[in-house]
């Protein structure tokens, strides 16, 4: 459900890759209030344009498609590529050859600002015990969050060189409601997501920036006061369905490695790619 937006300010062309995922449709619906034209991308089906709306399949590892991509645009909303745990190849292609081509792509087409859609894997490694900030460094809990965190390497280099300025959200669980005792923690909410999004693209100095993407929960492992200047100001918490997942929640186990550590089952040991 929509709310009220959340700025007045507007962009002519706004591209969101990833809009066939998850968070892509909640944000096709959102961010069309934002823009005169929002670009679609995703190399899944994404059903028919509506007024205002521009669809593009672009493969995140063809470099003249993504060149053609980030054309015109005033600003991109990068959630495309792999958004779970999967083996290395589809990793590689999407995620690792990917950001590099959005990034240049986007340094080719002038475009100036980026939100990466990181993820709290890059850090996954850190306990539940601990509150990290923003300058926390990496500890990925995968493949996945590995290539999260080179994602967010691949940004400041861009921003550093060529002063490509971006917002890399380390997403923590962003559904419609928190689904387990985790995510009391790491929830965000569908329209805190929005504000988020908002406050990156609007914000009037970027820079290079680190944000974690969660909701004003009381149980917290993300610190986000080193990017204040970022604006996000979130209004939802998990505290109404704690009761309810408190209740469902089997007794923990407290050498179970998804209990001790942030990233949850994401941190379970065992080879990579099924090779044994
Ligand atoms: C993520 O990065 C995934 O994209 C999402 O599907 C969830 O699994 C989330 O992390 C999480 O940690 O809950």
């Amino acid at each position: 459900m929509l709310t009220e937006p959340v700025t007045s300010l507007r962009f002519h062309r706004l591209l969101l890759t990833g809009a066939a995922g998850g968070l892509g449709r909640e944000l096709r619906q959102r961010l069309k209030r934002y823009c005169d034209v929002l670009r679609l991308s995703d190399v899944a089906p994404l059903g028919e344009a509506a007024e205002g709306e521009e669809l593009m399949s672009a493969p995140l590892q063809d470099k003249a498609a993504m060149q053609a991509l980030l054309k015109d645009v005033d600003a991109v909303i990068h959630l495309g590529g792999v958004s779970t745990e999967q083996p290395w190849q589809p990793i590689l292609e999407a995620n690792i050859v990917g950001t590099y081509n959005l990034y240049e792509a986007a340094r080719i087409n002038g475009v100036k600002r980026v939100l990466f859609a990181s993820s709290n894997h890059v850090c996954g490694f850190y306990k539940q015990s601990e509150v990290i900030g923003t300058d926390a460094p990496a500890r990925p809990d995968g493949l996945y969050g590995l290539s999260k965190a080179f994602g967010e390497d691949v940004a400041r280099l861009y921003h550093d060189r060529f002063g490509i300025e971006t917002a890399c959200v380390r997403i923590g669980s962003s559904f419609p409601e928190p689904r387990d005792r985790r995510m009391l923690a790491s929830w965000m909410s569908y329209d805190d997501l929005e504000r988020l999004v908002m406050a990156v693209l609007t914000t009037p100095v970027l820079g290079y920036s680190v944000i974690y993407g969660i909701s004003d929960n009381k149980t917290r492992w993300y610190d986000n006061s080193g990017a204040a200047h970022v604006g996000y100001r979130p209004q939802d918490s998990s505290e109404p369905w704690r009761a309810a997942l408190e209740a469902k929640q089997p007794k923990l186990d407290l050498n179970d490695p998804a209990v001790i550590y942030q990233g949850g089952a994401f941190v379970r040991t065992g080879p990579f790619d099924n090779n044994a």
